[in-house]
C-alpha cells in the first residue's frame, strides 16, 4: 500500500520536474558565487538580467556578442556601454546587498558579428572599476564542461535569478554540424544532451573546461530539447583578435 503511493509520487515529481524535455540552466543545481567568483550577471541599469559573462582580467568580463546588441526595426547596433552594468558576488539577484554592481566603461563586439547562429558570438566589456574578484583563465575544449548561469529552468519559465550549474557533454565538431546546419567548426562548440542545457538568460555565461574558460553561451532551439545541444562560441578560435 505505502510502497505503491510512494511510487505514484515519484512518478509525479518525475513528471513535474521534466525529465524527457524542458526542464536555467535545464537539469541543473543550485551554485554559489564564492565557489566561482569569476561568474558574473549583466543587467540593465535598473537591475533586469540581460545575460551571464565571465570576469577574465580585474575589469574585463567575456560574454556574447547579442548580449551587447540592440535589436532595432534597421539593424543590430551595440548597445551603449553606459546602460549595462556587472554584477558580481551575488549568488541571489534579488538580494540587492550582496556583491558589487559596476559601471561598463566600453563594450568591444566582434567586427564581424550580425546574429547568433552566423557566429562571432563574443564580446569583452570592461568595466569602469576593477574587481575584487578571483578571474578565470582561457582555455580548451574537453569531453564536458559546467555552464552556469541565472537563466530559465525550462522553455517558457521566468529566469531562476539565483546561479544554477549544470555539467554537460562536450560532443564532437562532426556531430554538432549534424544537429546545427549553422555550425561552424573550429569557432562554435555543441554542448549538452539528456536534459542538460543552457536557457534563455545563460547567454553570454561561462562554460568551464578544466577550471578554465571554453565558451560563452550563444544560442539554441529552445533549451535541453532532445538532439538539440546548446551552442557556445569557442573561446580559443578569438584569442588573438580578443588579445587574451
Ligand atoms: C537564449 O535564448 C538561449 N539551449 C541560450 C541558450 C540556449 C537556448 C536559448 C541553449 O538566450
Amino acid at each position: 500500500m505505502r510502497g505503491k503511493r510512494l511510487a505514484v509520487l515519484g512518478a509525479v515529481i518525475a513528471l513535474v520536474s521534466g525529465g524527457s524535455t524542458a526542464d536555467a540552466i535545464v537539469g541543473g543545481t543550485p551554485a554559489r558565487v564564492v565557489d566561482t567568483p569569476w561568474v558574473v550577471a549583466i543587467t540593465t541599469t535598473d537591475g533586469q538580467l540581460i545575460c551571464g559573462g565571465a570576469l577574465v582580467a580585474a575589469n574585463k568580463v567575456m560574454t556574447a556578442a547579442h548580449c551587447a546588441t540592440l535589436k532595432g526595426v534597421l539593424g543590430k547596433n551595440q548597445r551603449p556601454a553606459e546602460q549595462l552594468r556587472v554584477v558580481a558576488g551575488r549568488t541571489d539577484l534579488r538580494t540587492k546587498s550582496d556583491g558589487v554592481e559596476a559601471a561598463v566603461a566600453s563594450v568591444w563586439r566582434h567586427p564581424d558579428y550580425q546574429e547568433v547562429t552566423k557566429g562571432d558570438d563574443v564580446a569583452v566589456l570592461t568595466l569602469a572599476q576593477s574587481l575584487p574578484y578571483r578571474t578565470i583563465a582561457l582555455g580548451e575544449v574537453g569531453d564536458d564542461g559546467v555552464v552556469l548561469g541565472w537563466g530559465r529552468t525550462a522553455e517558457g519559465t521566468p529566469p531562476a535569478m539565483t546561479l544554477r550549474k549544470v555539467t554537460v557533454p562536450i560532443l564532437s565538431d562532426a556531430e554538432c554540424a549534424l544537429k546545427e546546419p549553422d555550425y561552424r567548426p573550429g569557432a562554435m562548440l555543441c554542448a549538452g544532451r539528456g536534459g542538460r542545457d543552457a536557457c534563455t538568460g545563460d547567454s553570454g555565461g561561462p562554460l568551464v573546461v578544466k577550471g578554465r574558460l571554453a565558451g560563452v553561451v550563444s544560442f539554441g532551439r529552445g533549451c535541453a530539447r532532445a538532439d538539440e545541444p546548446g551552442v557556445y562560441t569557442r573561446l580559443a578560435h578569438y584569442r588573438s583578435v580578443m588579445g587574451f
